[in-house]
């Protein structure tokens, strides 16, 4: 069975969402948040210490959009746009804009949120917020007359920017979402899967 390493809010929740939305059986094993600092013996399994890290057999990513990929290959799932079918080139764009795109900034925003208060820079945060915001107004633009990114359906490209939003709401940025934004990010995690994914403690 598949083992997830996760915590609240990680990007373990693109991989439980994943896995629930595909029925897939798998094992939560939770781990303490920052790991490097509160569960040093989890570099054993992730020498970077972060989070996620999925273990299936000999199988070992840590890379969480590349791991929601290999979970829904290996459940034989339909969540991606493979080559050929249409809206691929969309849904490799999506895809990554969720992790390449929105979570630097996203980052940036954590650790002067959250970090350290001597290490919290009021600056780099509300530098960080204007980026995303900028880089939000194209996720703004794209879901105009649309429910999904790519494909006219749900797909891993979605549980990709879907996990920033949410972290985004952590971050107490969501009520400044555009509408079609806000719209999406209220639709898609109303979704079961994303809810039993996020209930896990
Ligand atoms: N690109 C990686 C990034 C993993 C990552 O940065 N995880 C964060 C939590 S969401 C983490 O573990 N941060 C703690 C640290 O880097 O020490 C992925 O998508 O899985």
């Amino acid at each position: 069975m598949m083992k997830v390493y996760f915590a609240p809010f990680a990007r373990s929740l693109r991989i439980l969402w994943t896995l629930e939305e595909l029925n897939a059986p798998y094992e939560p094993v939770r781990v303490q948040f920052p790991p490097k600092q509160a569960q040093p013996d989890y570099l054993h399994i992730n020498p970077l210490g972060q989070i996620p890290t999925l273990i299936d057999g000999d199988t070992k990513l840590f890379e969480s959009v590349g791991a929601c990929e290999y979970v829904n290959e290996k459940s034989g799932g339909d969540l991606a746009i493979t080559a050929g079918q249409p809206g691929r080139a969309d849904y490799l764009q999506w895809l990554w804009y969720g992790e390449a795109t929105l979570m630097p900034p996203l980052g940036t925003m954590v650790r002067n949120t959250f970090g350290p208060e001597e290490t919290r820079d009021a600056k780099a945060l509300a530098e960080a917020r204007a980026s995303l915001f900028e880089r939000l107004a194209l996720v703004e633009a794209r879901l105009e007359g649309r429910e999904y990114l790519a494909g006219d359906r749900f797909t891993l490209a979605d549980v990709s920017v879907v996990y920033a939003l949410n972290l985004g709401g952590m971050l107490r940025v969501a009520g400044d979402y555009g509408p079609n934004t806000a719209a999406y990010f209220a639709r898609l995690s109303a979704r079961p899967a994303f809810q039993a994914a996020a209930a896990q403690t």
